[in-house]
């Protein structure tokens, strides 16, 4: 039978499911195979040439502990900087490459991205523990990422504008240029978006990359490694470092010859990163996203069925490690009992379980310490509030866990304010939709958040109000998650973002070129 070309299946975040049984046969496929040829070791990547270390480490599956994936390398000092060193000589190289060129080579890259599909999705399942749509979401988003980046120079000419000029011999134009070595750091939820999206744009714009994956996710950057590889990326533009994030990333932070860095993760070591590079001999631009907090307000006005379902999709979606995820749920007293009915009753109709098994919705969380944090604040909402559903670990030979639903928890309790980064909601009463708005906004940060009502003023209200970069109103495929390239842009305000431009609409590839203008007078 011949394969059906992997473009045929386009799935988003907001893919509920696939009636298609193609889809379901290759990537069952896929996941067989993998599992067929696991525990294999894996090199790092530094000036077009394969890189092994003294030591390595096992990545263990978090959908079963006993499933060795690979063994990757622990990465040294020497090499983060022996990275660097790569990407800064081959810089002049791939900067002064005609765009045009360097976005072919980037288009090639994607669609490679495309084409490994299924075999890229069944690494994803495994490693972060996502299920097969949110796997296969991820690849799909990071190949329109990368073409999303190149698009972007395009419709812009590279950058290259005119300025006013005052007479026919004068020529004043405003130009882009690259910056020099840009790091990438990204974090274990999205392994393959959130680290190709910053990758495509770092390159688009001509810069050279040293990418460090999450030390959970290290299988995933490898096969995006390969992508950018075999699409005829030269050597040192794109360098694939991996190891502790004290020893490798921490050398990548403080190096000299980095001129800008993409990091995403926890608030504390992106605010860290910032301050550093503010701190040398001159500033240094640093996109940082850092988590979020994330609300949903449900009007008396809203209509309930969509509001429970854009809810339970939001909050345990990738078991609540979405940054996007809803984690606070303010609900009108009047509709409260009504919406929580809703609300617990899909909630008890997710199954947790293997996520590369087409029933289970939730997989596994992502470690032993991401599973001792759930049962630490699990224990903690127990004791000062009720737990309306869930609240167990679920055993297994991976780190399952009950979706959870908190209720009654004081205002005054640190966890409305804290990122957990798992599958926990927590839900309270409100009377006054400004008070509600005032509770929403009373947050460190401002990444996504929901709306539900039928209501247009209402509606009108939220906009006008709410402080994140990411809104959304009567979403039932999810009502703070799955943004995508194009329709969607993604970016946090206040303690969720640094530079408040967002990924996937008009202003991202800007930030990894630095402005010149050009007079000259014949
Ligand atoms: C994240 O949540 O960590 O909007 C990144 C979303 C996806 C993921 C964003 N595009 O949910």
């Amino acid at each position: 039978m011949t394969q059906a070309p992997a473009h045929k299946f386009k799935v988003t975040y907001s893919t509920l499911s696939s009636p298609d049984p193609e889809l379901h046969r290759l990537y069952d496929e896929a996941v067989t195979d993998f599992r067929r040829h696991a525990g294999q070791t894996y090199p790092m990547f530094i000036n077009g040439q394969e890189r092994f270390a003294e030591q390595t480490f096992a990545k263990i599956s978090p959908v079963d502990t006993d499933l060795v994936m690979g063994y990757f390398q622990k990465g040294t000092e020497k090499d983060a900087n022996d990275a660097v060193a790569a990407a800064k000589a081959a810089y002049p190289g791939w900067r002064d490459m005609p765009w045009q060129e360097r976005v072919a080579i980037l288009r090639r890259a994607a669609d490679l991205l495309s084409d490994r599909l299924f075999k890229m999705g069944a690494v994803m399942s495994l490693e972060v523990g996502k299920n097969r749509l949110e796997a296969l979401g991820d690849v799909e988003e990071t190949a329109d990422l990368i073409r999303y980046n190149c698009d972007a120079m395009e419709k812009n000419n590279g950058f290259a504008k005119p300025l006013l000029t005052e007479s026919d011999r004068h020529h004043n134009r405003s130009v882009l240029k690259p910056y020099g070595v840009w790091v990438v750091i990204s974090p274990f939820n999205f392994p393959g978006a959130l680290a190709g999206g910053p990758s495509g744009a770092a390159l688009a714009a001509g810069n050279t990359v040293v990418f460090k994956p999450a030390t959970d996710t290290p299988f995933t950057g490898w096969l995006l490694t390969e992508a950018f590889r075999d699409a005829g990326v030269p050597a040192g533009v794109f360098n694939f470092v991996t190891g502790g994030g004290r020893s490798v990333g921490q050398t990548l932070v403080d190096h000299p010859d980095v001129a800008g860095i993409t990091f995403t993760g926890s608030y504390d070591v992106g605010m860290a990163i910032i301050r550093s590079f503010s701190t040398g001999k001159y500033p240094r631009p640093c996109v940082a996203e850092m988590g979020g907090k994330n609300p949903v307000i449900v009007s008396k006005k809203a209509d309930l069925d969509k509001a429970a379902m854009g809810c339970m999709r939001s909050a345990f979606g990738l078991q609540g490690q979405k940054c996007s995820a809803l984690s606070r749920l303010y609900v009108h007293r009047d509709v409260k009992d009504a919406f929580m009915q809703k609300f617990l009753d899909l909630t008890s109709q997710i199954n947790v379980g293997d996520p590369t098994q087409q029933q289970n919705w939730m997989g596994p969380v992502i470690n032993q310490s991401a599973y001792q944090d759930y049962q630490g604040f699990v224990a903690d909402l127990r004791q000062h509030g009720d737990i309306a559903f869930g609240g167990e670990v679920l055993g297994g030979k991976g780190y399952y866990v009950a979706p959870t639903i908190a209720d009654n928890v004081p205002e005054d309790h640190p966890l409305w304010k804290q990122e957990m980064f798992l599958p926990i909601v927590m839900v309270e009463a409100y009377d006054d939709l400004d008070e509600a708005m005032k509770k929403a906004n009373d947050v460190e940060y401002g990444l996504t958040a929901g709306f539900f009502s039928e209501d247009e003023d209402e509606v009108q209200w939220f906009l006008d109000h709410m402080e994140a970069g990411v809104l959304y109103v009567n979403r039932a495929s999810g009502a703070t998650t799955g943004a995508w390239p194009g329709y969607q842009s993604f970016g946090g305000w206040k303690g969720s973002g640094s530079t408040g431009k967002a990924a996937g609409s008009f202003y991202y590839v800007q930030q990894y070129m630095h402005e010149q203008s050009q007079t000259i007078i014949e």
